[in-house]
């Protein structure tokens, strides 16, 4: 019995070891997809904590369930009313009670679903005050990022090639020459159009997913509670290079955020100015 007893005990130590090293490891690589993961990327915003809940644990358990059950009662009518074993079928067509449960029992999963969807819905859409703006553009195959409230702060994200990515030590297809850099525990505004067909800003970390339209101004936030580097990639199918207009977002504190503003600024205006020079000849020769 003793023997057993720290067998068990061995067993669960081991259990809890590979767990928290599984912990661990999703840890480091929050932000980006990893091979042969399974679910959500691990979440750094309160919404997406709440997105992960809906999906691990509420909507998940309950497919599962109903995949169950409707696989046991198929099999079980198989076996129990097949014409050898139930020569004579049953006449009945009509069950009050049966009736009732197959109405009430799915209003009653779909009530259960809707609630906490709802609530993830409203607060995905109802930000609190923001602290920080942020303009997002797509264009045929890039993104390009604004900062308003910076003095309009503004360069061209584009995706690295695969030997520059390499160099920096940095994923293939999701790292950028320039990254979206915002301060931790900060609520962010994004506004997001595009200049030429619809494309879509997303971060799967963050749970923000977001249309960019030509035409129209779409919102959306989310607020960071955890420093680090976090990928995404455009989500509509947007064209021949949809594949490569990655995001990279870098969550820092908020001293460093104010030194990257200072250093973006002077990296930044001295890029545009050339950029305005070079429009304005074009302007004189059309
Ligand atoms: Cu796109």
């Amino acid at each position: 019995m003793r023997k057993i007893t720290s067998t068990v005990q061995m067993l669960a130590a081991g259990a809890a070891v590979t767990w928290s090293a599984g912990a661990q490891a999703t840890e480091s690589v929050a932000g980006q997809p990893v091979p042969e993961a399974l679910g959500l990327q691990a979440p750094v915003t309160e919404i997406g904590e709440f997105g992960n809940w809906m999906y691990n644990d509420w909507l998940f358990p309950i497919i599962a369930a109903i995949t169950v059950f409707v696989t046991v009662l198929l099999v079980w009518v198989m076996v129990r009313y097949r014409a050898s074993a139930n020569p004579e079928p049953s006449k009945t067509s009509h069950n009050t009670l049966i009736e009732v449960i197959w109405t009430v029992v799915p209003v009653l999963i779909l009530v259960a679903i809707a609630i906490p969807s709802f609530k993830l819905l409203y607060s995905e859409y109802t930000p609190p005050k923001a602290d920080l703006t942020i303009k997002v553009t797509g264009h045929q195959w890039y993104w390009s990022y604004e900062y308003p409230d910076h003095d309009g702060l503004s360069f061209d994200s584009i995706m690295l090639t695969d030997e520059d990515a390499a160099k920096a030590n940095l994923p293939r297809l999701l790292a950028t020459d320039n990254r979206v850099v915002v301060p931790v525990g900060k609520t962010v505004k994004l506004l997001l159009t595009s200049t030429d067909v619809i494309h879509s800003w997303t971060i799967p970390s963050f749970f923000v997913k977001m249309d960019a339209v030509p035409g129209r101004i779409n919102e959306t936030w989310f607020k960071a509670e955890k420093p680090g580097i976090y990928y995404g990639q455009c989500s509509e199918l947007c064209g021949i290079r949809h594949g490569f207009m990655p995001i990279m977002v870098e969550v820092v504190s908020e001293e460093q955020f104010a030194a990257w503003l200072e250093e973006a600024k002077a990296q930044f205006a001295s890029a545009s100015a050339s950029t305005q020079f070079a429009s304005a000849d074009l302007t004189v020769r059309q």
